[in-house]
């Protein structure tokens, strides 16, 4: 057993654009459960993790610097999404500077959809885990220390001289429910500062599981490199143990299930409700969906067991855009899953993006039409971004790897545009879609006897409308002119 110091960090990344961080106060704040399962299975064997969530509490590259001297850790390990990269470079180099020693460690959607081109690059991350990391990131550090070969190792990118190798396969976990719950208790002031979007959730204190993993689906747009097609479960009492284990330890009353496809297995859902429904716990949850995969019983059922929302990759309200994204849905089948849940008494949530390859005004037309028509309770657009390891990135840039968007890669900004379309049109018929929807009498009073029910809400919303008075006040006394998006963002 080693007793090694490990430390994880979830680098910052920009939410929107620089200057529009008070959007912090109504957007998720959920933490890395992949640093979280990852710091679990170390101290199985012994080692010591900490972990920096250093978005959630705001903390400079300065700062994480700081946690890191006060641990002075052997490893660290870092979580790479896209759009953190940069961020993440800018941790490692400091690190090295000041630590050469330190090993680092990095993983995560990037790594999975884009590693060996990621350590070619960046000379400052030593190794490189391709997958579900558990069982991998173990196997390496006991390869490190006891002078054994890390290159051994399966699923690892590594340097040696001026070339950067894979070796064969990818982390993959087959029985999840051998892993160790994930280590709630290393996150600083769990569960109250890590709470969802404003609005998303009935009341905390909120916690994530991901009680599955993988898709066999192949969405264009989506990047599924970490997990890949095979689906895997935790066995219902697994994810009842967990949820009770949050309820009695912390608190925690509404859990976010962020698996992708979480009702795949009626079968498995089914008991898990049944499960839920007997304990008496009257937990509150959310769980993503298929349109596909629901029928009226289940969310009968699910309903009786606390189910409060279900998202659904809607994406559109185009057949022929649903077609080019591989979708294997239609707007009638999304209509009726919608229609369902409604009757069911569990809110949708329903997730859309502007901006695919195809995307005309006449798609956009049907978008706007088809969300007003739906009872969905909350729309999240994105801006379609092609991420890499999305089937699409390809389609759009070859093989070529392209690295100028990553920082922008968060589906806030536009960095690609369909042709005939430019990126201002785009961005106005982005405010005319969420106005569409958003503006409706019914859907005010839904919120307002929301907000009366669970006021908590209403505190995170006067909090965003100081923060934006203060950004517009800070803006004009430095010659900005009101505007928010800070010079060079
Ligand atoms: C929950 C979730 C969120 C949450 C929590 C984010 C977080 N920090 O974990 C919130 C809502 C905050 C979020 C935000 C975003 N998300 Co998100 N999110 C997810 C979702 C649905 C599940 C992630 C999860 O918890 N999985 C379970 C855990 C166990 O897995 P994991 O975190 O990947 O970790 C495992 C491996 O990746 C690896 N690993 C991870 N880190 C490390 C580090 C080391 C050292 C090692 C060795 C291994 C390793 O081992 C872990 C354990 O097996 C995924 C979809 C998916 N299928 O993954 C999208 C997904 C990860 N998100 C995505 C995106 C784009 C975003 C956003 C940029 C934009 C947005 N509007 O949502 C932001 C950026 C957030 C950030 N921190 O940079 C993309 C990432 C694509 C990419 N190439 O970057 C995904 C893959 C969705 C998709 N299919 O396109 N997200
Ligand atoms: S969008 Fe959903 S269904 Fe499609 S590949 Fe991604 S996770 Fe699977």
């Amino acid at each position: 057993m080693s007793n090694k110091k490990i430390v994880f960090i979830n680098p910052p990344y920009e939410r929107i654009a620089k200057g529009y961080d008070f959007v912090k106060h109504i957007t998720n704040n959920s933490p890395s459960l992949g640093l979280l399962h990852l710091a679990a299975e170390v101290r199985l064997h012994g080692y010591v993790p900490k972990i920096i969530e250093s978005d959630i509490f705001n903390l400079s590259i300065e700062a994480v610097m700081e946690e890191v001297e006060k641990e002075s850790p052997d490893y660290v390990g870092i979580t790479l999404f896209t759009v953190g990269v940069w961020n993440a470079l800018s941790i490692a180099r400091e690190i090295k500077k000041r630590w050469p020693k330190t090993v680092i460690i990095v993983g995560g959607p990037h790594i999975s959809s884009m590693g060996k081109e990621t350590m070619e690059r960046f000379r400052e991350f030593d190794y490189a885990v391709d997958g579900e990391g558990e069982k991998i990131l173990v196997e390496l550090l006991q390869a490190l220390e006891t002078g054994g070969n890390p290159f051994s190792v399966p699923g690892i990118i590594f340097r040696k001289g001026p070339f950067v190798h894979q070796t064969h396969g990818k982390a993959v976990n087959k029985d999840l429910d051998e892993l160790p719950m994930p280590a709630w208790d290393l996150l600083p002031d769990f569960p109250r500062a890590y709470i969802p979007a404003i609005y998303d959730y009935p009341r905390g204190p909120v916690a994530t599981i991901a009680a599955s993993r993988g898709c066999p689906f192949h969405c264009k747009f989506c990047d599924t490199s970490t997990f890949g097609a095979s689906v895997r479960f935790y066995s219902p009492k697994v994810v009842f143990q967990m949820m009770q284990h949050l309820r009695e330890k912390y608190g925690v009353r509404h859990i976010m299930f962020v698996d992708d496809l979480f009702v795949a297995s009626r079968l498995r859902v089914t008991e898990l409700c049944k499960l839920l429904i007997e304990s008496g716990l009257n937990f509150t949850w959310s769980c993503t969906s298929r349109v596909d995969t629901i029928k009226p019983d289940t969310l009968e059922l699910m309903k009786k067991a606390g189910c409060w929302e279900i998202s659904f990759g809607l994406e559109t309200g185009s057949d022929v855009l649903l077609k080019k994204m591989d979708k294997a849905a239609e707007v009638e089948k999304s209509e009726q899953a919608v229609n369902w849940t409604a009757v069911a008494g569990i809110r949708t949530k329903g997730l859309f993006m502007l901006g695919y390859p195809g995307e005309t005004l006449e798609t956009i037309e049907q978008t706007k039409a088809f969300v007003r028509r739906i009872p969905m309770t909350i729309m999240n657009l994105t801006k379609f971004t092609p991420y890499p390891g999305s089937p699409i990135y390809r389609d759009l840039y070859g093989t070529n790897i392209r690295d100028d968007h990553w920082e922008r890669m968060n589906g806030m900004n536009f960095v690609w545009a369909p042709d005939g379309m430019t990126v201002d049109e785009l961005d106005r018929h982005y405010q005319e879609i969420l106005t569409a929807f958003y503006n409706r009498p019914k859907l005010g009073l839904y919120y307002a006897s929301l907000s009366i029910r669970y006021p908590h809400h209403l505190l995170r919303l006067a909090r965003f409308g100081l923060g934006f008075l203060a950004a517009k006040i800070r803006s004009y006394t430095q010659g900005r002119h009101g505007l928010l998006v800070q010079p060079g963002a």
